[in-house]
C-alpha cells in the first residue's frame, strides 16, 4: 500500500461524491490500476479478489477456496474465512464492506496490514473490481446471518442486507462479478492460465485447498489443488521430470526482521539452474534482495562445509556460485510488509532486510542440514566441482574460438549456402533438418535472400548437456557462426545477419522433436531472438492431392476434408501423405514452404512479461515428453498465413 495514496483515501472517505469519483477515475484508465484491458487484465481481476481470501488464510481463518468460471463468464469466489466485517465503520459512516467495494485503496485499511503487496499490479484492492464489473455481489455468512450487497460499474444498487440465516459455525465470503465488457477488448477466462496461478497459489500457501470449476465449456472441469507440504511439493512438481541428486528436499523456515522466509531446494541430474523467487506469493522473474540473500548463502555455506570437511583441496580454488547452482531447483518464498519494489518493471526486490533475512535463515539452517546429511553435502559439493572444471574448458574453447574468429574475419560454416544480398532486412536463414532437405532447400530457394543452414539429425538437448559439450557441438557451432550475434555476454542483436530465422522439419514427431531442441537452444542462449520476433517454424504441407492434373495441398486434415469435399472423392484422386521434407522436389518445396507469397510460417512469441512462466513450462516440459512438448510449441506458435503478403 502505498503510503501517499492511503492519505487522498481518507480525503475520498469523507465524501460520498468523491468516492464516485473515486471508482470513475478507474473507469476512465483502467490501464493504470490493472496493468491492460486485455486477457491479462481480466485474468487480474480474478487474482485480485482471490487475494484477499488468500490473506485470510495467510491469517489463519481460512482452509477452503472456490473460484468458479461460470457459464455466463462471471465469477464466483467463495472462501470459508471470517467473512469481511460488516459493522459501521466509523469514519465513512457505512458498513466496512461496502468501504472495501466502493472506495479506492480501501483494502490495507482493513486488511490489519497484513501482507499484502503494493506497487505491481497486485493489492489494487476489490473495488477497482468493482468499478471494472458490469454487476458484482458479495454475500457475508456471519454470526448466524447472510448479508448482501450488490453493486453496478461501481455503485451502490441497495444497501448491505440481511438476506437469510444460516448456522452459526458457517462463516465466509462469497463474490460473484462479471467483468464489463465494454473495457475489456474480450471477456473469455482461460483454464489454463487460471490453473497455473491457482496451482502456484496452492503450493506458496501450505494446506490452502483452492478448488476451480470451469463450467463454460461443453464438458465440465473441477480441479482441486491441495499441497500439505507446500514449496517442498512444488519443488518436487518441477522436478517430476527430472532425476533428483538425492532423495531428500532440503527445506528451511523462518522469521527475521518481520520478513517470513521459506525455501526448498533440491539438486537434480541436468546442467541448468531452476530457482523461481516469490514476493507475498507473487513471483519476481528480475530477481531482487531475497535472491542475492539466497545465492550468498548458497555459495558461503557449501564453500565452508567443502573446506572444513576437506571434499574441497586446500590446493583448490573456491567454488562458484554457479557452480553449486547446476541443476539446482529452489523456490525462495518470503511474506513481508510493505516490500520495495525497483528497476523499471518495478518487479525487482529492493527490501534490503530480505537480504539479510534469507541469508541468515538459509546459512544456518543449510549449514544444520549438511552436518546431518553429509553424503547428500558430498554429492552437491562433488557435482560443483565438475561443473568447475567444464566451465573453465567452456572457457577455454571460446577463448580459443574468439581468437580464432578475430583472426580469419569470422569464417562462415561450411555446409551454410549463404544468400548473396547483405542487407539482414531482407535476408532469412532456413534451418533445414538433414542433408538431403537441405539439398533441395538449396536448389529451391531464392538465391538473393534465402540461405540455408542443414543440420545433420537431431541436435544436442542443452537442458541435458554441460556448456563444454555445448560449445564444442558442430550443429550448435554452425547456428551461431551463421547468426553473427555471438550467444550469452557476447550475444549482439544489431549483428543479426537475417531477419528470419525459420525451423524447418518434417511434419512428423521426430520433426517436432527437433523443432523443440532447436527452440530450447535459442530460448537459452539467444532469448532476444524470440522475444524480437525473428524465430519462426515452416510449416510444410501434409497432403498433396491430385486430380485431373490439379494439385491441391493441405496443411492438415480438416484441410484435406475440405478440400475432398470440393473436388469430389471419386477413383481418379490421388491422395499423397508426405512423410518427410525429402520427398518434396524442389519445385514443390519452394510452392508450398519457401515462397514467400504462399507458404505459411509459425511465429515463435514469448511475452516478455509472462517469460518467467514461459521459462517454468519449459523447465516442466522439457523432460522427456515430446507430445507434450510439441502441443506447448503449437499451442504458443501463432499461425501467421502468407506473412509476407
Ligand atoms: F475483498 C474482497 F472482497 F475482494 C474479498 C475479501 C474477496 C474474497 C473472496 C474474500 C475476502 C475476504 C476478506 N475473506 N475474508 C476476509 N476477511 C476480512 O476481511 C476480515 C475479517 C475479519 C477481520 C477481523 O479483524 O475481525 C479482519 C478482516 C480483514
Amino acid at each position: 500500500m502505498n503510503t501517499e495514496e492511503t492519505e487522498t483515501n481518507q480525503e475520498y472517505g469523507a465524501d460520498q461524491i468523491q468516492i464516485l469519483e473515486g471508482l470513475e477515475a478507474v473507469r476512465k484508465r483502467p490501464g493504470m490500476y490493472i496493468g491492460s484491458t486485455s486477457s491479462r487484465g481480466l485474468h487480474h481481476l480474478v487474482y485480485e479478489i482471490v487475494d484477499n481470501a488468500v490473506d485470510e488464510a495467510l491469517a489463519g481463518y481460512c482452509n477452503n477456496v472456490d473460484v468458479s468460471v461460470n457459464a455466463d463468464n462471471s465469477i464466483t469466489v467463495i472462501d470459508d474465512g471470517r467473512g469481511i466485517p460488516v459493522g459501521i465503520n466509523h469514519k465513512t459512516g457505512i458498513p466496512a464492506v461496502e468501504v472495501v467495494f466502493t472506495i479506492l485503496h480501501a483494502g490495507g485499511k482493513f486488511g490489519g496490514g497484513g501482507y499484502k503487496v503494493s506497487g505491481g499490479l497486485h493489492g489494487v484492492g476489490a473495488s477497482v473490481v468493482n468499478a471494472l464489473s458490469s454487476w458484482l455481489e458479495v454475500t457475508i455468512y456471519h454470526e448466524g446471518k447472510i448479508y448482501r450487497q450488490r453493486y453496478e460499474q461501481g455503485k451502490t444498487i441497495y444497501k448491505l442486507k440481511v438476506i437469510g440465516t444460516c448456522d452459526l459455525d458457517k462463516t465466509g465470503t462469497m463474490i460473484t462479478f462479471l467483468p464489463d465488457d465494454t473495457v475489456f477488448e474480450e471477456i473469455v477466462f482461460d483454464f489454463d492460465i487460471l490453473q497455473t496461478r491457482f496451482r502456484e497459489i496452492a503450493f506458496l500457501t501450505k494446506g490452502l485447498k483452492i478448488v476451480l470449476r470451469y463450467l463454460r465449456s461443453e464438458k465440465k472441469i473441477e480441479k482441486v489443488y491441495h499441497y500439505k507440504g507446500g514449496i517442498k511439493e512444488f519443488v518436487e512438481y518441477l522436478n517430476r521430470s527430472k532425476t533428483p541428486l538425492y532423495p531428500d528436499i532440503i527445506y528451511c523456515e523462518g522469521k527475521q526482521n518481520g520478513v517470513m522466509v521459506e525455501i526448498a531446494i533440491q539438486h537434480n541430474d541436468s546442467f541448468t539452474e531452476n530457482t523461481y523467487g516469490f514476493v507475498n506469493s507473487i513471483n519476481t522473474p528480475e530477481g531482487g534482495t531475497h535472491i542475492i540473500g539466497f545465492r550468498n548463502a548458497i555459495t558461503k555455506t557449501f564453500n565452508d562445509y567443502g573446506r572444513k570437511n576437506k571434499i574441497l583441496k586446500h590446493n583448490e580454488p573456491n567454488l562458484n556460485g554457479e557452480d553449486i547452482r547446476e541443476g539446482l531447483t529452489a523456490i525462495v518464498s518470503i511474506k513481508i510488509k510493505d516490500p520495495q519494489f525497483e528497476g523499471q518493471t518495478k518487479q525487482k526486490l529492493g527490501s534490503s532486510e530480505a537480504r539479510s533475512a534469507v541469508d541468515n535463515i538459509l546459512s544456518s539452517q543449510l549449514e544444520m542440514f549438511l552436518e546431518q546429511h553429509p553424503s547428500v553435502a558430498k554429492k552437491i559439493i562433488e557435482k560443483s566441482i565438475l561443473s568447475q572444471r567444464a566451465r573453465e574448458a567452456a572457457r577455454k574453447a571460446r577463448d580459443l574460438s574468439r581468437r580464432k574468429s578475430a583472426m580469419d574475419g569470422m569464417s562462415l560454416p561450411g555446409k551454410l549456402a549463404d544468400c548473396t544480398d547483405k542487407d539482414p532486412k531482407k535476408c532469412e536463414i532456413y534451418i533445414v533438418e538433414g542433408d538431403s532437405a537441405g539439398g533441395s532447400a538449396k536448389s529451391a530457394r531464392s538465391r538473393a535472400t534465402q540461405a540455408i543452414l542443414p543440420l545433420r539429425g537431431k541436435i544436442l538437448n542443452v537442458e541435458k548437456a554441460r556448456m563444454d559439450r555445448i560449445y564444442g557441438n558442430t550443429e550448435i557451432k554452425a547456428m551461431i557462426t551463421a547468426f553473427g550475434t555471438g550467444i550469452h555476454d557476447d550475444f549482439d542483436i544489431s549483428k543479426l545477419r537475417y531477419d528470419k530465422i525459420i525451423i524447418m522439419t518434417d511434419a512428423d514427431v521426430d520433426g517436432a522433436h527437433i523443432a523443440t531442441l532447436m527452440l530450447t537452444f535459442l530460448y537459452r542462449f539467444m532469448p532476444e531472438l524470440i522475444k524480437k520476433g525473428h524465430v519462426y517454424l515452416a510449416k510444410p504441407p501434409l497432403y498433396k492431392i491430385e486430380k485431373n492434373k490439379k494439385i491441391w495441398y493441405a496443411y492438415n486434415d480438416d484441410e484435406l476434408n475440405k478440400i475432398m469435399a470440393e473436388i469430389g472423392r471419386d477413383g481418379s484422386n490421388t491422395i499423397q501423405r508426405y512423410k518427410g521434407l525429402g520427398e518434396m522436389d524442389a519445385e514443390q518445396l519452394w510452392g508450398t514452404t519457401m515462397d514467400p507469397s504462399r507458404r505459411i510460417l509459425l511465429r515463435v512469441t514469448m511475452d516478455e512479461e509472462i517469460s518467467s512462466e514461459v521459462d517454468l513450462t519449459f523447465t516442466t516440459l522439457m523432460g522427456d515428453k515430446v507430445e507434450q512438448r510439441r502441443e506447448f510449441i503449437e499451442a504458443r506458435a501463432k499461425d501467421v498465413k502468407n506473412l509476407d503478403t
